[in-house]
C-alpha cells in the first residue's frame, strides 16, 4: 500500500517529521529493521528533550571525534540500517573527506537481503568497496554473543579507531577490549554505548556527520598533529555527559518557569 504524506515548511515539527519520514522510507526499502523504527522513537524523545539542536558538548564531542578520525592510522566507519536511511550520502562524503578510512556494515538484526540492500545503497553515491559483507572475511569478536560479533577481518578486526553511530551496547565494550578507540553518535546519555565509548556525540546523527566532515576539512588545513593529540588528551567523556545532563535538567526547568 502506498501513501502519500504532505509534509509543510511551517510545520511546527517540521524538520522532525522529515527525518521520522527517511526513516519510514528507509523501511520500505527494506534497508531499516522493524526495530530500527522503535530505535528512532526512543532518539527522537532525547531529542525533542535536548532542543533538537547540537549542544555545546555535542559540538567539543565532534571536535575531538574528527581529531581521532584524522589521527588513525585505519578507521573505520560501521554502519547500520537506521544509519544508513537517514544519512548514507554524508558517510559517503566522511568516508571521503578522511582518505585512509573504509565503510563496514555490521547489522543487530541481520538478514542477507538487508546487507544486500544496505551494500546497493552505498553504491548508488559512489561507493565501490563496501567491507562486512563477504562471508570468508568475517572473524568473531570475543566474547560478544549477537550478530554485531561478526566483523571483516580487513576492516574493524584491523582498525585502531572504530566510529559505531547507534549503537546496541555490547560491542563498544567487546570493541575497547581489543584495545580499539571507539566514537559513537547516541541520543541517550545514558545508553551503555554512551557510557562506555570513548568519545561520546549526543546528537542526532542527521546533524552530526555534516559536521565532523567540517571540522575534519578545517583540521586538515589548520592543526597540527600535536594540536589533534592535544585536543584528544584534554577530552574527558563523563564531563561531557554530565554537561549534557546538565542541559536535560535545564531545559526542563526553563519550560514549567514560562
Ligand atoms: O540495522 P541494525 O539491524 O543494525 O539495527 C539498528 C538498531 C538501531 C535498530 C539497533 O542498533 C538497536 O536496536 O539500537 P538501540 O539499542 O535501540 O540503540 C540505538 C540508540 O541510538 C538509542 O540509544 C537511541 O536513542 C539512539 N538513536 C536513535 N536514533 C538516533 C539515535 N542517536 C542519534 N541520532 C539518531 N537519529
Amino acid at each position: 500500500m502506498t501513501r502519500k504524506i504532505e509534509l509543510h515548511e511551517n510545520h511546527p515539527r517540521y524538520l522532525s517529521l522529515l527525518i521520522r519520514e527517511k526513516l519510514v522510507t528507509g523501511f520500505n526499502k527494506g534497508l531499516v529493521a522493524p526495530e530500527g523504527l522503535i530505535a528512532h522513537g526512543r532518539g527522537e524523545c532525547f531529542d525533542y528533550l535536548l532542543g533538537e539542536c547540537t549542544t555545546e558538548s555535542a559540538r567539543d564531542a565532534i571536535n575531538v571525534a574528527s581529531a581521532m578520525l584524522l589521527l588513525a592510522r585505519y578507521p573505520i566507519i560501521s554502519v547500520n540500517g537506521n544509519v544508513t536511511a537517514l544519512c548514507v550520502e554524508q558517510v559517503c562524503g566522511l568516508n571521503r573527506s578522511l582518505e585512509n578510512s573504509s565503510i563496514e556494515i555490521n547489522l543487530f538484526y541481520y538478514t542477507k537481503e538487508r546487507e544486500r540492500l544496505i551494500s546497493e545503497e552505498f553504491k548508488k553515491y559512489g561507493l565501490t568497496e563496501l567491507l562486512g559483507v563477504d562471508p570468508k572475511n568475517l572473524v568473531s569478536i570475543p566474547e560478544l554473543e549477537s550478530n554485531r560479533r561478526l566483523v571483516d577481518r580487513d576492516g574493524i578486526s584491523k582498525a585502531d579507531v572504530v566510529f559505531v553511530p547507534l549503537e546496541d551496547g555490547d560491542r563498544t565494550t567487546a570493541l575497547k577490549q581489543m584495545n580499539k578507540k571507539v566514537i559513537t553518535v547516541d541520543l541517550n546519555p545514558l545508553s551503555r554505548t554512551a557510557l562506555t565509548s570513548d568519545i561520546t556525540i549526543v546528537d542526532n546523527i542527521v546533524r552530526v556527520i555534516p559536521q565532523i566532515i567540517e571540522r575534519v576539512i578545517y583540521h586538515k588545513k589548520y592543526s597540527s598533529e600535536d594540536d589533534l593529540n592535544e585536543l584528544i588528551e584534554s577530552f574527558n567523556n563523563f564531563d561531557g555527559l554530565r554537561k549534557t545532563l546538565e542541559v536535560l535538567k535545564s531545559k526542563q526547568v526553563s519550560v514549567l518557569k514560562n
